[in-house]
């Protein structure tokens, strides 16, 4: 699936990857990058995106948590008999198996593979993780599916560093978390952040910079193209059309007349023009506080403590973003650094942190808190939405009591905000001396 990534660094003389991280095309001579310069006509407003997809992630998830499975072929799909395959650990795409593919047909190519079902609810919650983190670099994620996001770094570089070094933060955080690796496309645009991705999987990081786009793009087949189905390539292939370099050579109107509107758009795609932002969806967007203590934390009710604060910390900044959440989420990392997540989604969203606090406690019997020692505990609610304007007024018409409420509630809040965290607290929070 790689072979024309590989390709591309052969036909244009550059190095192969030669690491997992090898970010292979951004080290090319002086003079290559100078030639090239020519064909970038906007630099002043470039973006810096990442796209990032997680390697063989059920399959991935499974070896994580039955590390026997490690090096062997996993096969992750449906029954055995009528299924078909959700996706196979690289050992086991070898054999040609692949996602989509009948189980029968994956048995007979790797029948002494390890076949497991899907364990969906436990894809989520490495899922969550590892958005969360993606979360921590930047507000803008675009979330595409369980394991794959785009990420707009363009804001935070002078925080965090040139856009490379945040794939590479990026990288090494989801390893250090989840024990999964995740394979990274920097780029100026979405549509070549997300080829540089595929380039060098698994745990590749391909760096595309903006003047390097078209030498990056030229040599690629069509069908890395996003979306270009089998009809497209058909048609392509009878216009003569094998890479993205012959695409940008067919004239326009013939590929609108070929193709439709498609076709002027894939013509842009193929010089490697595209504007399209990444739009953060509120989703899976998080607002969240944790705390690694000092000493590991032993006892129930001492940990009910601190998620009493946690809560009150997240309910705050939720009211001050004006947001709610549905999903309420419950971070565990036990002192040998097993962690875990346990999150239940609500019927109403919520900003309260009483309520937040009755969730995640709720959460926390579903842990091994007060049995094990725990030396981070994180509280955080996704799936958020503004309060809708409709249930402001009726609030303020109808339930004064819940509105002096809500007038209180800020009040501490920005007291809280103004005097500090312990300025202002529940009874249980305040230590008997
Ligand atoms: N998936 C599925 N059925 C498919 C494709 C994917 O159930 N036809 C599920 C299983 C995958 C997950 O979605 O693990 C993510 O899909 P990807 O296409 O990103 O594939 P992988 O992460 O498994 O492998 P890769 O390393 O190629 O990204
Ligand atoms: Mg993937």
């Amino acid at each position: 699936m790689d072979v024309s990534g590989k390709m591309a660094f052969g036909v244009m003389g550059m190095l192969p990857p030669t690491s997992a991280c090898s970010g292979g095309f951004q080290r090319n001579d002086k003079r290559q990058n100078q030639t090239m310069k020519s064909d970038t006509k906007s630099e002043a407003r470039q973006k810096s995106i990442i796209h990032l997809d997680m390697d063989a992630f059920y399959p991935a998830v499974e070896v994580r948590d039955h590390p026997e499975l490690k090096g062997k072929p996993v096969i992750v799909g449906g029954g055995r008999e009528r299924g078909v395959v959700s996706s196979a650990s690289y050992e086991a795409r070898k054999f040609g198996v692949h996602s989509a593919q009948p189980m029968a047909t994956a048995m007979r190519l790797c029948p002494h593979g390890i076949f497991l079902p899907v364990r969906m609810s436990r894809y989520q919650e490495v899922s969550r993780q590892v958005f969360e983190i993606f979360h921590s670099f930047t507000p803008l994620v675009e979330p595409l599916s369980i394991d794959e996001a785009f990420l707009d770094v363009t804001g935070v570089e002078r925080l965090s560093g040139p856009p490379r070094e945040i794939a590479l933060k990026i990288k090494e955080k989801v390893l250090d978390e989840t024990g999964l690796t995740v394979s990274a496309g920097v780029a100026p645009s979405k549509f070549v952040a997300k080829i540089a991705s595929d380039m060098d999987k698994p745990d590749g990081l391909t760096v595309v910079p903006p003047d390097r786009v078209r030498e990056f793009l030229d040599p690629l087949p069509v069908d890395k193209m996003w979306g270009v189905g089998k009809v497209t390539q058909q048609v392509l292939a009878r216009l003569g059309v094998r890479t993205f370099q012959d695409l940008t050579q067919i004239p326009v109107g013939l590929l609108e007349r070929t193709l439709g509107k498609h076709g002027a758009a894939m013509h842009r795609l193929a010089m490697g023009i595209d504007d399209r932002v990444v739009e953060p969806g509120h989703e899976t967007k998080s607002i969240g506080h944790e705390e690694t203590f000092a000493r590991d934390i032993l006892d129930l009710e001492e940990a009910r403590k601190e998620i009493l604060s946690l809560a009150g910390r997240v309910a705050r900044r939720m009211r001050r973003e004006d947001v709610r959440g549905l999903t309420v989420s419950l971070k565990i990392k036990y002192a040998d650094f097993t962690l875990i997540t346990r999150a239940v989604t609500l019927t109403e969203p919520v900003d309260d942190s009483g309520e937040i606090y009755a969730t995640a406690c709720r959460l926390l019997e579903k842990t091994e808190v007060g049995r094990r020692p725990v030396r981070l505990i994180g509280v955080s609610l996704s799936q958020l939405s503004s309060p809708d304007k409709e249930t402001q007024l009726r609030l303020f018409d109808d339930d004064r009591a819940s509105l002096k409420r809500k007038g209180l509630t800020l009040a501490l809040d920005s007291i809280c905000d103004k005097f500090g965290e312990k300025s202002i607290q529940p009874a249980t929070l305040v230590s008997k001396t």
